[in-house]
């Protein structure tokens, strides 16, 4: 070998992380875009030579769980601990190995976290003011994040509280959204003023602009990342009005903001993979001053995040600071923006895995479609393609016919050494394998693989072996002695790639087929051991099945027809069948007392005897009744309705009233006259 290095750049160590997904829905394909690559990237470092620690977990804060919970009408915990399991599930099963997969809300990572702002206080980060935020009279609460919608004060698009997520994709601060209206509710909002406490980003303005101007990864994250340091930045607020996520150390009242302590989880999900390693400091060679690397997988929306605020908190209290930031494009389904309500999304589980799709082909097609920054465009028919033409009628078929006719002709690998010509090519892909890692372009790296296998295929079909097997075998034998190298150097290359692939090829070749897991990037340039049995193979790659093909796309088709009826509210008249129907349980209540629920402009809370018992009821009527109008009132109720918290108190049903078809807000509560409380509606 000539004096190329296999390492990147350096000896040390490397510690991958990926952006956490939230645990408050299942995984989808815009999810690979990052975890994909991560996996590949690290499978190619650790064949290069170098250490690595690859970490992740599930992000478990935030709105955005509170908000999925109240839908599902769970606990947050309960909604991140079922997610997380699915997570749990879902990585190995896609060939993704993560050395340690927690949550942000374990207690490593609780600790972390205050320790961090406790640092950040002590250093004089951290300061209090008042802040006016907005506040939903109707649901009786703060409203933090996304629990706010409203318009976009940078390009005017509709946006959620903390992240203009349809436009421009900025980071807004709380009350800096205009027209803000509850998410929830849809009520217009008022401002309430409460202290919250800001991190001094302002003061991080010079350090950031050189950190940036340093950085490794890709350009688009370093590039708008520079930009927006330039225009200017504001201090963050780091705490919000919410009862669930991280205790913000010194007003146990208020909580961090997710942005916090998620990513403090990568160094939390670091301190765990250290304890289970038996060191528990050996975190610290990557997250103190020293000599390890750390390198950030993320999706580009979250660039702000891990490029200012994230290198900010580092820097203020003494951790080391990211080597490089990887930012994947987006992904899009069939030239759409990814969108799980419009129906512009694929499901891993249920859309691929459970269909016995092999998980090696989507990780091939993630890589090897587009480069690491480009958006990449899903479609079932380019996945199609790429794995029937490329795969398998390329790479597939050259790795079949020659261990197929190497079997057939001579059983072993026969008599022969490995020529400059065939050495020189596999030499010069495996320069250009380190230069794409390098890079951080895997695109670079899969083209160059199936370059390999494409020139293979030429070596073959020009050689004519079926030819030279009657008229001079031995000559035949030097063929295939070097068509079997290319097709061991083909196994040991596609490995980070298509794993399971690369473990069938291994064992075809005599190999113990984990093996191929540890075999490092220059054994490709091993030459075949003369005499080694060569089995009888099966093809490596199988097309993929037209029928579930076929299925798959019209479960998209219909999705996004249901979602586009959806938007248009021309929604087919849906059936309910009878059983369905008696599910609900409505009876005639008697309304005992009712009184304002103080602090709320539209809230009611009602004493109701039904019959059995007297129940709680929390309506929202008090624009439009009296207390003293509906007390005495016997009315219709839902009293098998999922209890649910109003402005604290717990309502268990609803009042039935019917809106005034030419007065739009209008209701009036369905009454019943001569029945006594309890009486069913059937
Ligand atoms: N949980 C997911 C996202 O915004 C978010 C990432 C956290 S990384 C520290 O893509
Ligand atoms: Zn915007």
């Amino acid at each position: 070998m000539n004096e190329r290095t296999l390492t990147f750049p350096s000896n040390d160590p490397v510690l991958v992380t990926c952006g956490l997904p939230y645990a408050s829905g299942p995984m989808h394909i815009g999810h690979l875009r990052t975890y994909v690559p991560a996996d590949v990237f690290v499978r190619l470092l650790r064949k290069m030579g170098t250490e690595v620690t690859f970490v992740c977990g599930s992000d478990t804060h935030g709105t955005p769980i509170v908000t999925a919970a109240e839908k599902a009408g769970v606990t947050p915990k309960e909604l991140f601990e079922k997610y997380h399991q699915h997570y749990v599930d879902i990585f190995p099963r896609l060939n993704i190995l993560f050395d340690n997969y927690g949550t942000t809300d374990d207690p490593e990572n609780h600790h972390r976290t205050q320790e961090i702002v406790k640092e950040l206080q002590k250093n004089g980060y951290i300061y209090s003011k008042d802040l006016e935020s907005p506040y939903c009279d109707h649901c009786g609460r703060s409203l933090p994040d996304r629990f706010v919608r409203g318009t976009c004060p940078y390009c005017g698009a509709d946006a959620r509280g903390d992240e203009c997520d349809q436009g421009c994709g900025r980071y807004l601060e709380p009350g800096e959204i205009l027209n803000p209206r509850c998410a929830i509710c849809g009520s217009p909002t008022r401002p309430i003023t409460r202290k919250h406490y800001y991190f001094k980003l302002v003061a991080f303005k010079d350090f950031l602009e050189k950190y940036l101007e340093n950085v490794e990864g890709t350009k688009n994250a370093k590039n708008y990342a520079l930009q927006w340091v330039r225009e200017g930045l504001k201090d963050w607020c780091i705490t919000r009005d919410l009862d669930w996520g991280v205790r913000f150390p010194g007003d146990e009242d208020l909580t961090l903001y997710v942005w916090v302590d998620a990513p403090i989880h990568y160094i939390s999900s670091t301190e765990e993979w250290a304890a289970k390693t038996g060191n528990p400091k050996a975190w610290e060679r990557f997250w103190r001053p020293g000599d390890g690397k750390i390198v950030h997988y993320i999706g580009q929306d979250i660039v702000y995040h891990h490029c200012i605020f994230w290198p900010a908190m580092l820097k203020g209290s003494g951790y080391n600071l990211p080597y490089a930031i990887v930012a994947s494009g987006m992904v899009k389904i069939q030239g759409h923006n990814f969108s799980r309500s419009r129906g512009y999304v694929v499901w891993i589980k249920e859309e691929y895995l459970d269909k016995g799709l092999s998980p090696d082909y989507l990780r091939y097609y993630m890589v090897a479609t587009t480069g690491q920054t480009r958006d990449l465009d899903f479609s079932w028919e380019t996945f199609q393609d790429k794995v029937n033409t490329e795969l398998v009628g390329v790479f597939g078929n050259f790795v079949y016919r020659t261990l197929h006719f190497t079997n057939k002709h001579f059983g072993q690998v026969p008599e022969g050494e490995l020529s400059s010509e065939i050495r020189d090519a596999i030499d010069s892909v495996i320069q250009n394998v380190i230069a794409g890692v390098n890079e951080y372009e895997l695109k670079k790296v899969a083209d160059d693989i199936f370059h390999l296998a494409s020139f293979g295929n030429e070596y073959f079909q020009s050689n004519k072996p079926w030819e030279l097997v009657k008229s001079d075998k031995e000559a035949c034998g030097r063929v295939l002695y070097n068509s079997v190298a290319i097709v061991k150097a083909l196994a040991v290359m596609i490995e980070p790639m298509m794993p399971s692939v690369a473990e069938t090829i291994w064992s075809q070749l005599g190999f113990e087929p984990s093996s191929i897991h540890d075999t490092k990037l220059e054994v490709a340039l091993d030459p075949p051991k003369v005499g080694a049995t060569i089995q009888k193979p099966k093809p490596v790659i199988a097309k993929v099945d037209d029928d579930i093909l076929a299925e798959l796309k019209s479960t998209i088709e219909a999705r996004i027809k249901k979602a586009e009826r959806d938007e248009t509210g021309d929604s087919e008249m849906v059936t309910v069948t009878f059983d369905d129907f008696k599910k609900m349980d409505i009876r005639a209540g008697t309304i005992v007392s009712c009184e304002k629920v103080p602090k709320t402009k539209k809230l009611l809370k009602l004493k109701v005897d039904i019959g059995s018992e007297t129940r709680t009821i929390v309506t929202g009527l008090a624009d439009l009744y009296k207390p003293e109008e509906l007390e005495g009132m016997t009315a219709l109720f839902l009293v098998n309705l999922e209890p649910k918290k109003l402005a604290g108190i717990e309502s268990q049903g609803m009042i039935l009233a019917i809106e005034h078809a030419e007065k739009e807000g209008h209701w009036i509560p369905i009454t019943v006259q001569g029945v006594p409380p309890g009486s069913k509606v059937a």
